[in-house]
This record gives structure tokens, C-alpha cells and sequence, in this order.
């Protein structure tokens, strides 16, 4: 058999073709913070993702099937199915941020959700919402309502996708609330695999694909801070840097900070030691 023959690249993974059916999925120590990849790597970060990763396909197979096939050993490589990707991101909001606390302030809804009014920033919702968006090749994503999510994916594709992904965030916003992190978004991909069912496919519930919030300190009413990102969007704040790229490079105190928040998410949510994961991945499946 050939090798991988590379595919794409995301900002901080790549992906490669191991042959018709199946692809590697492997996550570099690349962060990005204000839309910026910096030339700083943090050590092990794309472990944590991938370890992350993993448990939560492990823990969510009785909730929607996913493309996971295979954990390798180096901790960073994850051989998937290959599935046909739904045309739009399927997101949901359990807490305002981000692009569905923007929408709200300018319109009153997001994705065609008319939400209560006087809502503050980073509330948590009276339930959680499905907010579809489009894929942009560039920039950024656009929300979109159901009509118009529906006609991209199917009524019934669109329909069994917002059923998953709504079950997978009270899932695991469960889980993590009772360890301390609040959940307040998320961001899934599906597809379809070969014999029509619906998968899931991705990363799935990581800090890069979510919004992970300390409870601890949690206050609507403003932003709250990056359970990960925080001291890294923080000193990048403090230097002036314009967000153009180049992004700035990071002190080591900053490096070792951001690894020691990736770690510590990984700890709390798994309940699995990362030294033990560095150790055998398989501990988390
Ligand atoms: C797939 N992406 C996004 C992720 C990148 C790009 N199981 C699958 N089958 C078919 N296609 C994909 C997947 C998955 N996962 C996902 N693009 C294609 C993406 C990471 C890095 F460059």
C-alpha cells in the first residue's frame, strides 16, 4: 500500500488519504488565537486534542456513530472512515457568545432562534439551540436558519444532524459541568458513510471546536475568559500586536502556562492522568 498522500490542511491539522475508505486525521502543537496561527508551538497540545477526541467518540457511540477506526500510538493520529461531510457546520449554543451573542444584539435571534429579550452576554439560554452555519473556504462562517440549512443537507439529513448534535452537547455539557468547565458552545461535523447512516466526524468536543469556560469565576453580563487560550490571547494583548500575521512569538512562561490549561482540561474531563495517555492512548476509548 502507498503512503498517506496528504489532502488538506486545516490551521492546525492535517489531513491525509490512507486509501478509498479512510483517512488520518493528525492534530500539530499549532495554536491559533485571534484568527491567527502563531509561529509558537504549545507542547503536546495536539495530543490533548486528539486524546479528547477519542474519549469523547468512546463515550457518545449510543448517541450517533462516529469515524473513528483507530487511536495511534503517537497520540496525535486518529484513522477515520471517510464519510461524505454535511455542507454546514452544526453548531450549538447552550451560552451567548461569539457570533450568536452578535447576532442576538443586532437582531434579537441567531440562526432564526427569536430568543427572550434582555439577555446579557455569556448568559446561559433557557435551553440550548442548534445554529447552523455555512462552511466559508475563507473567512469566516455565516449562521444560517433551518430552511435554508435544510436545503443544503436534506430535510431529513438536516433533521437527524440537529437531533445528534443537540444530544451531544446535553451529553457532554452534563459531563463537563459536573467537573467544573462550562460548555457554552460547540461545533460538530457530520457526514454520511457509505451504507447512509449518519456520522460523526471531525474533532468533537475539544477546546478548539468549543467554547470551554471556567465555572469557577463565571459571570454573565461580559466575555468570559478562554479555559485554554486565556494567557495566550492575554500577553498577546499586552505586546500591541496589530492581529495581522505574523503573530507574535510566545515567552517559554507563556508556553508552559497554556500547555499546563490544555492539560488541565484533559485531566478533569477524562479523569485519565495525560502522563498515562502520553503512555498508551488507548486509556481514553
Ligand atoms: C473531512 N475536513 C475538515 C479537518 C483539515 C480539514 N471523516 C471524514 N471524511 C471525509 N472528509 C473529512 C472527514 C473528517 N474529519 C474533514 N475535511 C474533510 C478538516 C482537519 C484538517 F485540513
Amino acid at each position: 500500500m502507498p503512503d498517506a498522500v496528504h489532502v488538506a490542511s486545516g490551521k492546525v491539522r492535517e489531513i491525509y488519504e490512507l486509501d478509498d475508505e479512510r483517512l488520518l486525521l493528525v492534530a500539530s502543537d499549532r495554536i491559533s488565537t485571534f484568527d491567527v496561527v502563531l509561529a509558537t508551538p504549545i507542547p503536546d497540545k495536539g495530543r490533548v486534542l486528539t486524546g479528547l477526541s477519542a474519549f469523547w467518540f468512546a463515550r457518545t457511540t449510543h448517541i450517533v456513530s462516529n469515524h473513528l477506526l483507530e487511536l495511534r500510538a503517537d497520540g496525535r493520529t486518529m484513522v477515520c472512515r471517510r464519510l461524505q461531510m454535511l455542507p454546514i457546520e452544526c453548531v450549538v449554543r447552550g451560552y451567548l457568545a461569539g457570533s450568536g451573542w452578535k447576532d442576538y444584539r443586532e437582531t434579537g435571534a441567531t440562526s432564526g432562534h427569536v430568543l427572550p429579550e434582555g439577555l446579557r452576554e455569556s448568559q446561559r439560554l433557557p435551553q440550548p439551540i442548534f445554529t447552523p452555519a455555512t462552511k466559508a473556504s475563507e473567512g469566516h462562517d455565516e449562521n444560517i436558519d433551518e430552511e435554508q440549512a435544510a436545503a443544503l443537507c436534506g430535510a431529513d439529513r438536516y433533521r437527524e444532524a440537529q437531533e445528534a448534535s443537540l444530544a451531544l452537547y446535553r451529553f457532554a455539557s452534563e459531563h463537563a459541568e459536573a467537573r467544573g468547565i462550562i460548555l457554552a458552545d460547540t461545533k460538530f461535523e457530520l457526514g454520511v458513510a457509505p451504507d447512509g447512516e449518519i456520522v460523526l466526524g471531525d474533532e468533537a468536543l475539544t477546546p478548539d471546536s468549543s467554547r470551554f469556560w471556567p465555572m469557577d469565576g463565571y459571570e454573565p453580563g461580559r466575555g468570559q475568559p478562554s479555559f485554554d487560550k486565556q494567557f495566550v490571547r492575554d500577553w498577546c494583548e499586552e505586546t500591541g500586536w496589530d492581529k495581522a500575521p505574523p503573530g507574535p512569538e510566545l515567552p517559554n512562561d507563556v508556553v508552559v502556562g497554556t500547555r499546563a490549561r490544555y492539560v488541565e482540561a484533559f485531566e478533569r474531563l477524562t479523569e485519565i492522568s495525560f502522563d498515562e495517555y502520553l503512555s498508551d492512548p488507548e486509556v481514553v476509548l
